[in-house]
Order: C-alpha cells, then sequence, then structure tokens
C-alpha cells in the first residue's frame, strides 16, 4: 500500500538538495491559538527556520493526505479553520484512511516526521499527564510517543496545567531522556526555570544532536525531550502565571469539561486571563525554540 503523502514544493526541494528538516505541529494553530495570532505565529516560526539554515515542514492531514510542508494558503485554512479535529497517534490513521482533515499533535507530528525521515520537530509545550490523572487517568498519548519514535522534540518544558513532577516521573519510567538546554532546571514553558532538576542538561545544539546519533546507532528506540527555557525577557514569572493557571483549572473543573478538550479550554482560558499575556509569551518561546530546532537538524545533516 502506498501511503498518501505530500510533500509541499519547498519540502521536496529540501529533501532533493538535503537541506535539514524541522517538523512542526499544527494542533498548536487549530487549538493551541486564537485567529490571527496562530496565522502569524505560524508564519513567524517557518521564516525562523529558514533564517537559521533549515527548512520548516509544518505537518497536517488534509482532505485523506498527509501533508508534510504546508503553503501559505494551506496554513490560512488551517488557521481559520473552525471545527477541525486534533490528531493524536489513535486518530491519525482513521482520519487519513476516512479522507478527513484534521492537525496534528505532537504525539501525531512524531509519526509524521519519522514516515518522512524528519529527526528534529519543534513545538511549544507537549501533553503530559494532567493534574488528577490518579483519578482521571489523563496522560497525553505524547509521552508514549516520545519513548517509541526516534525524534528529537524541542519544547519549551510543559505547562504548569499539567502535573509537572507526575509527567517528568513518566517519561523517566519510559526512559525517555529529558535534556534541559543550557540550565540545570527544567523550564516551565511560560517561565524559565522551575524547582524540578532536569535530568539531563546539555549546552549545545551539537550535543543534542550526537546523543540523538547515539540512540539509534545503539538501536535503543524513542526519542529525545529537549527543553529549552523561554528567554527570560519574555518570561512571566511562575508567581504570577501560578495562580492564573489554578483559576483556569477550577474553571474548567466547574464547566465539566473533559478529555481532548481540556488542553483547549486551559489554554483559552489562560489567555483571557492574562488579557493575551500567556500568548505573547507562547509566540517567543515558539520562536526560540525554532532557532534551536534548526540548530540541530544542520547538525545532524552534517554528520549524517
Ligand atoms: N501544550 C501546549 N500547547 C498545545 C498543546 C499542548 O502548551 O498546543 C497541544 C499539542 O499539540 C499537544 C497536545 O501534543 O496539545 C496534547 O493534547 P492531549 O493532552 O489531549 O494529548
Ligand atoms: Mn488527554
Amino acid at each position: 500500500m502506498t501511503l498518501p503523502i505530500h510533500y509541499s514544493p519547498e519540502v521536496t526541494k529540501a529533501r532533493r538538495t538535503r537541506t535539514p528538516l524541522v517538523a512542526l505541529e499544527s494542533t498548536i494553530i487549530t487549538h493551541g491559538m486564537p485567529y490571527p495570532d496562530n496565522l502569524t505565529m505560524a508564519r513567524q516560526v517557518e521564516a525562523e527556520i529558514r533564517a537559521n539554515g533549515a527548512t520548516p515542514a509544518t505537518i497536517a492531514v488534509l482532505n485523506g493526505t498527509l501533508h508534510v510542508g504546508l503553503t501559505d494558503a494551506e496554513l490560512e485554512m488551517l488557521a481559520q479553520a473552525k471545527d477541525v479535529a486534533k490528531l493524536s497517534r489513535a486518530d491519525l490513521p482513521a482520519c487519513i484512511a476516512a479522507g478527513g482533515t484534521g492537525a496534528t499533535t505532537v504525539a501525531a507530528t512524531m509519526i509524521a516526521a519519522r514516515l518522512a525521515g524528519i529527526s528534529v520537530f519543534a513545538t511549544g509545550g507537549i501533553g503530559g499527564v494532567h493534574r488528577g490523572a490518579e483519578t482521571t487517568f489523563d496522560i497525553s498519548a505524547d509521552l508514549q510517543e516520545l519513548a517509541q519514535t526516534a525524534v528529537t522534540v524541542v519544547c519549551a518544558g510543559a505547562k504548569a496545567i499539567l502535573d509537572l513532577p507526575k509527567t517528568f516521573e513518566v517519561l523517566e519510567t519510559l526512559g525517555v531522556p529529558v535534556i534541559a538546554y543550557g540550565q540545570d532546571s527544567l523550564p516551565a514553558f511560560w517561565s524559565a526555570t522551575s524547582a524540578l532538576p532536569a535530568p539531563l542538561r546539555m549546552d549545545t545544539a551539537d550535543q543534542i544532536a550526537a546523543s540523538h546519533q547515539m540512540r539509534v546507532a545503539m538501536g535503543v528506540p524513542g526519542g529525545q525531550l529537549v527543553c529549552n527555557p523561554i528567554p527570560v525577557a519574555d518570561e512571566i514569572p511562575a508567581a504570577i502565571i501560578g495562580p492564573v493557571v489554578e483559576q483556569a483549572l477550577a474553571d474548567a473543573m466547574a464547566q465539566g469539561i473533559s478529555a481532548k478538550a481540556v488542553t483547549p479550554y486551559l489554554l483559552d482560558r489562560i489567555f483571557e486571563l492574562t488579557h493575551g499575556a500567556s500568548l505573547t509569551a507562547n509566540i517567543a518561546l515558539v520562536l526560540n525554540n525554532a532557532r534551536l530546532g534548526a540548530a540541530i537538524a544542520r547538525e545532524l545533516g552534517s554528520a549524517g
């Protein structure tokens, strides 16, 4: 069976000329940010990757075809679309088989990146263990994916809407290397640092690329999670964002929000409660991750 994969003209060219590629997810566009900031962010992050010597490949399913790289018109369509499906590992093949359209989460983007031979993926935050998971069992499939798919994912840590200690415990259990970039503590998305010590620390893109290649050479399945702190000038200190997150979680509980709707609801509520400041920080950290992702992809390209 031939897989219905479509490479954009830009990605096709990068594959031919062996230009390093960096994968990008689309759920952050459809479910993570409001229009039109989501479109501005999607364009800026692609531009940042190009400016840093790599080619961006934003991933989504459009009418039953897995798109690796989107044209500007496709980005715009997704950014404006309402009710686009959110596709994780469980949903991706079913959506393609049914001829549907959907945005890929971290887990689904990793699967697509691997199929396309792309080793690096930059995003904002990953899914993880939700607070109260001891009763709801709400744990993102992103964590399992990191344990089995050989893609290095650059994020800014996990959001405080999650239970951070439990998220990192699960990653440890799954054998996923969690690497803080350039500091000893794990970054916490909107805040550059947290009280949690990082299991691993690396200070250069070269070290991250070398460790990715060693995993592949040794046949150790799974990817790496790189946690890149938001630039301090752009951060929202924990003392400010903490109470906002608590409020959003209380509102989600009162509204009976559950399952796949939890993350999008919380992001939207935090946006409202911070009058947009959470979004400004979110865009800054995604751009920062795009730069590091491009640097890692360049190292992998030159070594591979
Ligand atoms: N965390 C964020 N922003 C996001 C997401 C997570 O800070 O946009 C999205 C990502 O696509 C991630 C997904 O893969 O939510 C996780 O959803 P769930 O918890 O339902 O697996
Ligand atoms: Mn979930």
